[in-house]
């Protein structure tokens, strides 16, 4: 059967459906390039809508070297988030509707004005934002091992699965986001430390560079809507029984329980 963009938007969504991984699209369809990935990407956003959910924010994927080394894909992307995705604080992971939950710590803005790319610098993306928050994102390929490439990662919307905001909103002016620190402690142990500074130098250039991209794809980042930068350090497995807790210099702690 012949690949286009609804029925590879109809497989993803079925994998995320039935909770079943797959091999990489690209196996059968090594032609599968960037922008028909993001048309891919857009299908699966438009079905969502389709069936209820609304539109609250995007998600810039491999924006640090941690993500970008362990995935070995060398380009950030950006995906869509719905109001579908975004799970309390305290709840534990939901592993019914996830197939192989991962989280990782990431810093979140909360927009106060609209952003609309091309040619936005990291300090007019700063300057539009309201507030940063800590984040948890709980990612779930939908493909076996997380093996992707760049165009499978895209089409399925950046592995996004759920994620958990932080305590603790402060205006950006309060913090320096270059030396925001993140310890991961997975069953009381540390495993892992990153700053903002892993992302992208500054998490305001993944803000910049989300809205620059998005308006290549004729779209703006809106008032109200929530940015996730990128995962700052490498994503830890969230199986049932695991004990995760991501803490932040200044913006609290998540705690997160596999199950
Ligand atoms: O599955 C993945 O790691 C791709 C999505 C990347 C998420 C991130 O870097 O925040
Ligand atoms: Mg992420």
């Amino acid at each position: 059967m012949k690949w286009d963009v609804d029925r590879a938007a109809t497989v993803l969504l079925d994998c995320e459906a039935t909770r079943t991984d797959r091999p990489p699209i690209t196996d059968e369809w090594p032609e599968l390039d960037q922008d028909t990935a993001y048309a891919v990407q857009d299908e699966t956003l438009r079905r969502r809508l389709a069936r209820g959910e609304r539109l609250i924010g995007v998600k810039l994927g491999l924006t640090s070297r941690a993500k970008q080394l362990r995935m070995n894909v060398a380009s950030p992307l950006v995906a869509w988030l719905t109001d579908a995705m975004l799970s309390p604080a305290g709840v534990p992971v939901p592993q019914d509707r996830l197939i192989h939950p991962r989280v990782e710590p990431e810093l979140v803005f909360v927009m106060r004005e609209r952003l609309t790319g091309p040619g936005v610098s990291a300090a007019q993306a700063l300057a539009a934002v309201d507030r940063v928050y800590a984040g948890a994102e709980i990612i779930d390929s939908r493909y076996r091992d997380f093996r992707f490439t760049l165009p499978d990662v895209v089409a399925d919307n950046a592995s996004a699965g759920a994620f958990v905001l932080g305590p603790v909103g402060l205006s950006p002016e309060r913090l320096d986001l270059t030396l925001e620190a993140v310890l991961v402690e997975v069953d009381g142990e540390v495993v892992d430390s990153a700053t903002g500074a892993a992302v992208q130098g500054h998490p305001a250039e993944a803000l910049a560079l989300a809205a620059n991209d998005l308006a290549r794809r004729g779209h703006a980042i809106e008032a109200g809507q929530l940015v996730l930068t990128g995962g700052m350090t490498d994503a830890v497995p969230a199986p049932p029984g695991a004990r995760v807790a991501f803490h932040f210099t200044n913006l609290g702690s998540i705690q997160l329980a596999g199950g």
